[in-house]
């Protein structure tokens, strides 16, 4: 740390964010799922971290809001062996169920997927495992997808630390479906299985405009547990000239002191991550997300831990990044990621 000069450029083998910290000096630490084994659209977010630990370095570490907040150590595991080998023999196993549009009354594909869901299961306790270490450690955790379906572990690690904890979940899905195409860990149930197998007391949701009927219903049903506030709601409000920041009042006030934030990139606008596996037009602008979170931690609540997920290079081998619209999806979601360390870290 003594030799570091955080207005030079980031060295060559040095972490996220041209940092120098191992994990022991690490206040903050990020675990990185290379994972996207029920992806049903576009590819490529099993890159994602790391594509994003190579935009990450190019970043100015001076933050207007937070000054110089990386001094409290940022690091990131290496990814696990064992993920990224999981990750590969389950997609291929996956990859002819999605094919077929789901496993339906088909007993051959029902096997599949029990196999694939063994897979997820696996996963599941790794990144449980990781976070659990982690915190035990007195570490706040970033978890770094891949697809929506990995922090499910993270989410359950953190709700025994803070069992009163709410998420403020940005996406532009509601993911709340009861298993997809025949996978329960589906990346389009992730906050289904976490409000059917946690005891999670709040979810908030921003931006959500692609859901289907069966989870409008779901909302409906759980309306203690879930607030969600629907994208052509917030922008039909903003085009009435209700502006953003009372929004954002309106948000917040559904949250818990102790704040989780998921965030799925796809919930921005998808100027900002058009690579991402199932963008949808519409969403926020980076900066209302900024500005919410922002608002969230000067609410007096306690930003206690995130992940980020979906981030894509594109189906591209890594490579082939220095293309440059490969390289945007992964350059705004270094940013994000900076950001989301920023506030936990305050
Ligand atoms: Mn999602």
């Amino acid at each position: 740390m003594k030799t570091f000069d955080p207005n030079a450029a980031a060295l060559k083998d040095s972490g996220i964010f041209g940092l120098p910290f191992s994990i022991d000096e690490a206040e903050l630490v990020l675990v990185p799922v290379p994972w996207e084994v029920t992806t049903s659209y576009g590819r490529g977010t099993a890159q994602g971290p790391q594509a994003v630990l190579q935009a990450s370095k190019q970043i100015d570490l001076f933050d207007l809001d937070l000054g110089n907040f990386f001094e409290a150590g940022i690091a990131m595991l290496d990814e696990s062996k064992d993920v990224q080998r999981w990750n590969k023999e389950a997609s291929f196993l996956a990859q002819e169920i999605i094919a077929e549009g789901g496993v339906d009354a088909n007993p051959d594909l029902q096997e599949i997927a029990q196999k694939v869901n063994q897979y997820s299961v696996q996963l599941n306790e790794y990144v449980y495992t990781q976070t659990k270490n982690l915190l035990d450690q007195g570490k706040r955790v970033g978890v770094l997808g891949g697809d929506h379906s990995t922090p499910f572990g993270a989410i359950s690690a953190f709700l025994e630390k803070y069992p009163d904890m709410g998420i403020l979940h940005f996406d532009a899905h509601a993911d709340l479906r009861d298993t997809f195409e025949g996978f329960e860990y589906s990346h389009a149930s992730i906050m289904h299985n976490v409000i059917e197998k946690t005891p999670l007391k709040k979810l908030v949701q921003v931006g959500i405009r692609d859901f289907c009927e069966e989870e409008f219903e779901y909302i409906k049903k759980n309306n203690q547990r879930i607030v969600t506030f629907f994208d052509a709601r917030l922008a039909e409000q903003k085009l009435n000239g209700i502006q953003w920041s009372t929004l954002c009042d309106e948000i917040i006030s559904h949250l818990p002191k102790e704040v989780y934030v998921s965030f799925d990139i796809d919930g921005l606008d998808p100027r900002f991550c058009p690579h991402t596996g199932t963008p949808v037009p519409g969403g926020i602008d980076l900066r209302e997300a900024f500005y919410l979170i922002k608002k969230v931690a000067e609410s007096g609540r306690k930003i206690i831990g995130f992940d980020l997920n979906e981030v894509s290079p594109g189906d591209v081998v890594l490579s082939e990044i220095a293309d440059p619209a490969a390289e945007w999806d992964a350059n705004v979601g270094a940013r994000l990621l900076y950001k989301l360390c920023g506030w936990t870290l305050r």
